[in-house]
């Protein structure tokens, strides 16, 4: 690590995984761990995965959604960037050719920040009516960040928003190269 970035100043963002095509579990692990390999992304905290009923166009198999919490020197833009690089790089391990997209990446928050740009929407302009996104972040958000500012509406949101179709798959271990040890 480099003098300059010891001192850097680390936001904390939340990101949203969902799939419903392959090996779905696997792919959500193998994203998380693509994630924590960014030099510039230390995943932190990790929500149970959920199986959920598909939202919108109901005509699909059944999703995995869960949440990760991050902290990162990326500035928003960037990060957004390097989350579809490795969405791109995900949907390449299953499918050789061109086909379905096997994996979502969305950016939720990034510390309390705003933006309306055509590329991202800070905060995800359509969290708050996704029961999908919001149980799995409620899980995370709530342990790493309880004063951020945004808990308490998503806390209201996912409880009011219920959690029909919403079912606990499994939950996983995550220990932060970067958190002190246990016992
Ligand atoms: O970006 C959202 C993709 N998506 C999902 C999803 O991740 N989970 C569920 N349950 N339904 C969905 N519909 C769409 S589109």
């Amino acid at each position: 690590m480099g003098m300059a970035s010891q001192y850097e100043h680390k936001a904390e963002a939340y990101i949203a995984l969902g799939s419903n095509i392959g090996d779905r579990e696997e792919l959500l692990q193998e994203a998380i761990n693509l994630i924590d390999s960014e030099p510039d992304i230390c995943v932190m905290h990790v929500s149970g995965i959920y199986e959920t009923d598909p939202v919108g166009y109901t005509d699909q198999p059944p999703f995995l959604n869960m949440a990760v919490a991050v902290t990162t020197s990326l500035e928003p833009m960037k990060l957004l960037h390097t989350l579809l690089e490795l969405e791109g790089r995900l949907g390449r391990i299953r499918h050789e050719r061109w086909g379905p997209r096997t994996i979502d990446l969305d950016l939720l928050l990034y510390d309390n920040v705003r933006m309306d740009q055509e590329e991202l929407t800070l905060p995800h302009p359509r969290m708050m009516e996704r029961s999908f996104v919001l149980v799995p972040l409620h899980d995370v958000i709530s342990s790493s960040h309880p004063l951020h500012e945004e808990v308490a509406t998503i806390s209201a949101a996912a409880l009011q928003g219920g959690k029909e179709g919403i079912t606990l798959w499994k939950t996983i271990n995550w220990r932060s190269a970067s958190e002190p040890f246990e016992n």
